[in-house]
């Protein structure tokens, strides 16, 4: 079979898995983002997520990650939720964590995927990743057309908004590649304008380390929330959507049709008050299988803790 009959079957398993875009690149190295991610790590904007200065050669070379491998297959998967917000009155949590933890569900449809390409194609030598591997996955999914990197740092698709998660297959088969999109960010600056921390220092680029993101997420529990940041977090705990929130583009955003997304009855229903009390269990009971776990019980306290004026 020639890589266009490889390609079509590709594309054609992800569509029938309900993967809402599917774009491909060639499998090189990283020249342009060597320097950049370079950059951003000596300017020590992953503040104290270590793990982003572990394995700089297989982040910019995915044939360090899989021998031999010829593409990068990425996938996008649509997170907007039917409603904006869990409650008009409780803390705020990012969009992507409403339902099921996305790691587990799109890990799953992407095991589908190497099977259904094995079935039909042979054994190939290929692995999923979703946001659990040195992969630049914004970079490729930018390089398979699926998209153009924000001034927000984030993947923007024209059709639909920047609400979706990326995930790669990296594989030894040679497909068809993608042409990359142009950049639509043109004059706007609305997501600098808004961010609440000032994280966004220049466009494209994003200071992790002064973002609520990582301050309510990747900032362990033992470690206190910077001072100066006190009275910036308009009530987010978990994450921010500020930046997706204001960017033009994703009025076009469409909500999912993924119930594994959907918000829980108990994430739902809890009250502003519950949420002051809450207790080890309750986080377990509402959190449990979502991906607000990652914060841990006392994290969630301490973000909780942290928006009272
Ligand atoms: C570390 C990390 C974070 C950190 C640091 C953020 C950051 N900007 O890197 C923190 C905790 C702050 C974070 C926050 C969020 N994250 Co995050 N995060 C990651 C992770 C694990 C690594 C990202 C990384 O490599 N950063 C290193 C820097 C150097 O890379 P970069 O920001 O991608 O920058 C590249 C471009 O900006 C580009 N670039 C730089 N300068 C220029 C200039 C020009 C002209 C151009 C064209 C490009 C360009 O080069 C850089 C290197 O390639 C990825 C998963 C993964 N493995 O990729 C998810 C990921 C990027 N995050 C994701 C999400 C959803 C978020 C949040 C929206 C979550 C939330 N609501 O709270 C926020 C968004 C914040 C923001 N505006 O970036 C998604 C992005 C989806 C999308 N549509 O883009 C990813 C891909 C996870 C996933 N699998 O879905 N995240
Ligand atoms: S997620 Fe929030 S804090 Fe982080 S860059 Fe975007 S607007 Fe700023
Ligand atoms: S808000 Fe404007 S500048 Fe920021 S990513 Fe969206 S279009 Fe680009």
């Amino acid at each position: 079979m020639s890589p266009s009959a490889h390609t079509r079957i590709v594309k054609e398993a992800a569509q029938r898995l309900g993967f809402d875009y599917c774009g491909i690149a060639r499998a090189d190295f990283l020249e342009e983002e060597a320097l950049r991610l370079e950059q951003w790590l000596a300017g020590n904007m992953h503040g104290k997520m270590h793990y982003m200065e572990n394995w700089f050669d297989l982040r910019l070379d995915p044939r360090k990650l899989v021998p031999s491998a010829k593409s990068v297959v990425s996938l996008l998967v649509n997170y907007y939720p039917q409603k904006s917000t869990l409650s008009e009155v409780a803390p705020k949590i990012s969009r992507y964590a409403y339902g099921k933890d996305y790691h587990v569900v799109i890990k799953d449809k992407m095991k589908e995927l190497l099977q259904t390409i094995e079935e039909k194609i042979g054994a190939v030598n290929g692995r999923c990743f979703v946001d659990s591997a040195p992969v630049l996955e914004r970079t490729w999914a930018a390089k398979s057309g699926l998209g153009w990197i924000g001034k927000n740092s984030n993947l923007i698709n024209k059709q639909n908004g920047s609400y979706f998660f990326i995930a790669e297959l990296i594989i030894d088969l040679e497909l068809e590649y993608d042409l990359p999109v142009s950049d639509y960010c043109g004059s706007c600056t609305r997501c600098i304008d808004a961010c609440p921390t000032g994280a966004i220092v220049k466009p494209n680029v994003v200071d992790g380390s002064r973002c609520i993101s990582y301050f309510t997420i990747e900032l362990k529990e033992n470690f206190p929330i910077a001072a100066e940041m006190k009275g910036k977090f308009d009530d987010w705990v978990f994450g921010c959507d500020v930046c997706q929130e204001v960017c033009p583009w994703n009025r076009f955003a469409k909500p999912h049709a993924e119930k594994n997304f959907q918000p829980s009855a108990q994430m739902q229903q809890l009250k502003k008050s519950e949420w002051k009390e809450i207790t080890e269990d309750v986080f377990k009971k509402v959190f449990g299988s979502s991906a607000v776990k990652r914060a841990g019980y006392k994290g969630l306290k301490r973000n909780l803790e942290f928006i009272v004026k």
